[in-house]
């Protein structure tokens, strides 16, 4: 029987994932059980909520003995959505912060050079992608923090080095290192619905120095290693025009609308959008401009695509990219 779970209850899913400590895990996850459907094709999935809430539980708890326990590499999302970049040794991961954002990380030609993360900020058209550079995971090491920040993305950037015969076996590594902590590059992110220990994590493959003749080639041979879903790109970063799609492509991978807001009797300026979740409605947009706006919007005035020249509609109705709104 399918769970059904209603669009509320994966809202409380990305506030769990994006938590910023135990306790505020347990708080989504305590939602996530009261907004789960009570019937027979959701019991294991509440017997899993159910295990997952005692255990975070205890980890809330010993937040609160030890506040300021040992460092921390969480980082606050910024911008459209966090992109966490990953690979294994030497797979071009500083290099594309370097050619995407003003960030200036080493880059070289040997392996293991970046040892900490290092967050930076992508401009594309009016709005910035978080992108945040890792060190290398291979078989033998993966830093332990580094598997949380994966968990806590809104997405994943796989490098794979078109040109190195130990790109396909060196990337399976990366994957069944994650895999082994129960997180899975995917095509999608969210808990798994036959697990919920197990995180999937939406994946871009990023193929550099994609323009090597046996790049295809060193690709068929990770696919045999280890089968995936997630979608492919072959960049090339000694040209603009392979930079520039891979940056629309990163965008695109973050499944967020652009939504630019008006005041009544003022003039419509398309800058500062705000961005939310594909799909996402005025109440949605209400939220993410103020909490407390959710509640008290009761419409709103909308030009765009999911509406015509300033058209009253009510809280749930879906919005479109590029859509201008005037919130009542
Ligand atoms: N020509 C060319 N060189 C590339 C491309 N991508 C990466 N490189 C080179 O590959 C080498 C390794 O790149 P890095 O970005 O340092 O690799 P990394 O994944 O950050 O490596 P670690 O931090 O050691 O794990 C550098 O010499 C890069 O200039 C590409 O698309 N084209
Ligand atoms: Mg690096």
């Amino acid at each position: 029987m399918p769970a059904n779970l209603p669009p509320q209850y994966y809202k409380a899913e990305d506030q769990y994932r994006q938590a910023q400590s135990a306790k505020e895990e347990l708080e989504a996850l305590q939602l996530m059980l009261q907004l789960m459907p009570k019937h027979k094709g959701t019991d294991r999935l509440q017997a899993d909520l159910k295990a997952k809430i005692s255990e975070t539980r205890k980890d809330a708890e010993e937040e609160q003995k030890a506040p300021k326990g040992g460092r921390s590499f969480r980082i606050p999302r910024q911008g459209s959505g966090q992109i966490v970049v990953l690979g294994g040794p030497n797979a071009g991961k500083s290099r594309v912060i370097a050619e995407l954002t003003n960030a200036e990380p080493a880059v070289a030609e040997y392996p293991f050079t970046t040892h900490e993360p290092l967050p930076a900020m992508m401009p594309w058209e009016d709005v910035r992608v978080q992108l945040i550079d890792t060190p290398p995971i291979s078989a033998q090491h993966i830093d332990p923090w580094l598997v949380g920040m994966v968990r806590a993305a809104d997405a994943a950037l796989l490098c794979f080095d078109g040109s190195s015969d130990d790109a396909p076996e060196h990337t399976a590594d990366v994957l069944r290192q994650l895999e082994s902590r129960k997180t899975k590059l995917s095509s999608r992110t969210g808990l798994d619905e036959d697990s919920f220990a197990v995180v999937n994590v939406r994946t871009l493959l990023c193929v550099t120095r994609g323009d090597d003749p046996d790049a295809a080639m060193r690709l068929e041979f990770l696919r045999e290693l280890a089968p995936h879903d997630f979608p492919t790109v072959f960049v090339e970063f000694d040209r603009e025009d392979s930079r520039e799609a891979l940056r629309t492509e990163l965008f695109r991978l973050l499944h967020v609308i652009r939504i630019y807001t008006r005041k009544p009797g003022t003039k419509a300026e398309y800058i500062d959008p705000y961005t939310i979740a594909e799909g996402g409605t005025v109440e949605d947009l209400a939220y993410r401009i103020h909490r407390d706006m959710a509640e008290t919007v009761t419409s709103a005035r909308v030009w765009g695509d999911s509406a015509r020249d300033g058209q009253t509609v009510g809280r749930e109705h879906p919005l479109c990219d590029r859509d201008m709104v005037e919130l009542h």
